[in-house]
């Protein structure tokens, strides 16, 4: 193509996005445009499969019937998120076995809170109450996200991880509100997950690389730190509503600003997670390669059976 159509197509494409038209698979975009929304999709459906390993250790410990039944459908649910999003990446070339098969070699990032183990049955309430509630946080605006299918997908995404953050915010509010021991589960279940939780929202503005061009591509539509400080300004009340302390000491409200200020994350932590070395990094990535293999024989049997019936069809 002739160095001049390109600007043409390039500057075509900007203005679509600057007037808010969505983009959609057969429309022509920028290489890396397409890079950047695969990158960002896969990761992403990738965190959702793995974010199941952590609470499916607890649907045969959940404490009632009621408990049990509401924690499988949400771990069903993050398998179909999951689904959506390989979906989504399909739509833009991606092969889908491909991105798996990165997971599974350690080549593609997913998120970082994943990596944590899930000690007690208050860690569902924290996962469910932070983890959901930072993915909402940074998921709703994605429904507004430039790539007509991601943005679609995100719809159905967020109003159940709206769900999930009650049912998880619930349980906190139950344990915090018992006995003394539950209180301090729950207590303890805050201290860990708090820092990981604000760590999902990705290193500050300063160190991310790809937030300038992906607000220009109107692919994010916050900075990773407006976000955290949002997730930090709504969850703070939360806490201290039942009775429980955020574990950063040098935390105080600015009558100001209106917002609270936070002590310093430990971005080393974060990139060592990042970077593989977190506590259940491998763990979590050598039970999905299992699963996988161990899936090896319902794969062939039901493309065996799909294929007898084309033959069938065909026949008759
Ligand atoms: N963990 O330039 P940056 C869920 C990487 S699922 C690991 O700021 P970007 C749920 C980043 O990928 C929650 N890696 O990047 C599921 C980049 O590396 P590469 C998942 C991280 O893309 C089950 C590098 O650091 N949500 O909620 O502009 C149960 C530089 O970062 C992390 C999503 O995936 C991290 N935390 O912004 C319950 C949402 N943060 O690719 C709940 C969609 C950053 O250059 N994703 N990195 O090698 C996004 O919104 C953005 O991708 C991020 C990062 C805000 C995460």
């Amino acid at each position: 193509m002739k160095e001049i159509d390109l600007a043409e197509l390039e500057r075509d494409f900007q203005a679509k996005i600057d007037a808010d038209i969505k983009i959609e698979p057969k429309d022509w975009m920028p290489d890396e445009y397409r890079k950047t929304l695969i990158r960002q999709i896969s990761q992403h459906a990738h965190s959702e499969v793995v974010g199941m390993l952590p609470e499916g250790n607890w649907i045969t410990r959940a404490p009632s019937l009621r408990r049990k039944a509401v924690l499988l459908a949400k771990v069903q649910d993050e398998a179909g998120h999951g689904l959506y999003l390989y979906s989504a990446t399909e739509t833009l070339g991606a092969d889908r076995e491909q991105t798996i098969d990165d997971l599974h070699s350690g080549k593609a990032k997913y998120s970082s809170i994943f990596n944590y183990p899930t000690l007690t049955w208050a860690d569902m309430g924290a996962i469910g109450w932070l983890v959901d509630g930072a993915a909402i946080m940074n998921q709703v605006p994605l429904c507004r996200c430039s790539y007509g299918p991601y943005a679609r997908a995100m719809v159905r995404v967020c109003k159940e991880e709206s769900f999930h953050q009650r049912q998880g915010f619930e349980i906190m509010s139950k344990l915090a509100n018992g006995t003394p021991q539950q209180k301090e589960m729950a207590q303890d279940a805050l201290n860990r997950f708090w820092w990981p939780a604000l760590m999902m929202f990705g290193p500050n503005d300063a160190e991310s690389k790809h937030t300038a061009q992906s607000m220009k591509w109107k692919i994010k539509r916050h900075t990773n730190d407006e976000l955290r400080q949002q997730f930090i300004d709504i969850s703070v009340p939360q806490a201290k509503l039942i009775g429980l302390s955020i574990p950063d000491p040098d935390l105080k409200f600015n009558e100001k600003t209106g917002h609270y200020e936070s002590g310093e994350i430990n971005w080393d932590e974060f990139w060592q997670v990042v970077e593989g070395n977190g506590p259940c990094n491998k763990d979590r990535v050598d039970t999905r390669r299992r699963a996988k293999e161990n899936g090896q024989w319902v794969r062939e049997a039901a493309n065996a059976y799909a294929e007898k019936r084309r033959i069938r069809k065909k026949a008759s």
